[in-house]
């Protein structure tokens, strides 16, 4: 039998040993092992299980695409994380088409590099202008730094006011910090 009969039993992926930067890889020493076990985790989802670390994955535009549409048709919740230094460039082109009727929240990120007299109330006043005048209606600005656990209490209230009722789906362009705040994420609720 060869490894692509196997699938990952965190993600589904099918494992492979070829290359680390695709889904579903996981080195041949460990398909060994999993071979023993009879179950797989992909390296992505054991770091992710045992260290709280999230991998980067590249995955083709249209696996991508694809999974933006299904958001419409599910019961979700989409935080759209912003970099508020970059507001304009943080903007997903088509997000309301992608979205449909889902509630909808913006994440601002990297508060942390404002001068700490900053009021928030501004700041958001200021966001709500940039995203009205792109056709964006957000349920709910939050700020925050991803950088730092204790500045997400109002990020993770909302996730926890939803997470029973509904996916929620964490989606802003490149370097913006979803990574890193998915990682502060795991890190809060420990996996
Ligand atoms: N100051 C500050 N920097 C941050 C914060 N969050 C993320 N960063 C930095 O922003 C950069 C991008 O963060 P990532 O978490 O990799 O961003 P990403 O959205 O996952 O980027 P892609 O994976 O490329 O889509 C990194 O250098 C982070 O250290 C934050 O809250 N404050
Ligand atoms: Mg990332």
């Amino acid at each position: 039998m060869t490894e692509e009969h196997y699938q990952c039993i965190g993600c589904g992926a099918t494992i492979q040993s070829q290359d680390p930067g695709q889904a579903g890889y996981l080195p041949a020493s460990a398909l060994a092992k999993g071979l023993e076990k009879g179950q797989f985790y992909c390296q992505r989802c054991f770091k992710l299980r045992h260290y709280n670390e999230l991998q980067d994955l590249q995955i083709p535009d249209q696996v991508f695409l694809d999974k933006l549409s299904e958001i419409a048709h599910d019961d979700a919740l989409i935080i759209n994380v912003l970099d508020i230094f970059d507001v304009e460039g943080s903007l997903i082109h088509g997000l309301a088409r992608f979205i449909g009727n889902q509630p909808f929240v913006v994440f601002g990120n990297k508060f942390d590099l404002l001068p700490k007299v900053t009021r928030q109330n501004r700041v958001k006043h200021w966001l709500k202008g940039i995203l009205a005048d792109n056709g964006l209606f957000p349920q709910d600005i939050i700020l925050g730094s991803a950088h730092k656990g204790h500045t997400l209490t109002e990020l993770l209230e909302l996730i926890e006011d939803n997470i029973h009722d509904r996916n929620i789906y964490i989606v802003g362009v490149t370097n913006v910090g979803k990574s890193t705040l998915i990682n502060q994420l795991l890190a809060h609720y420990g996996g």
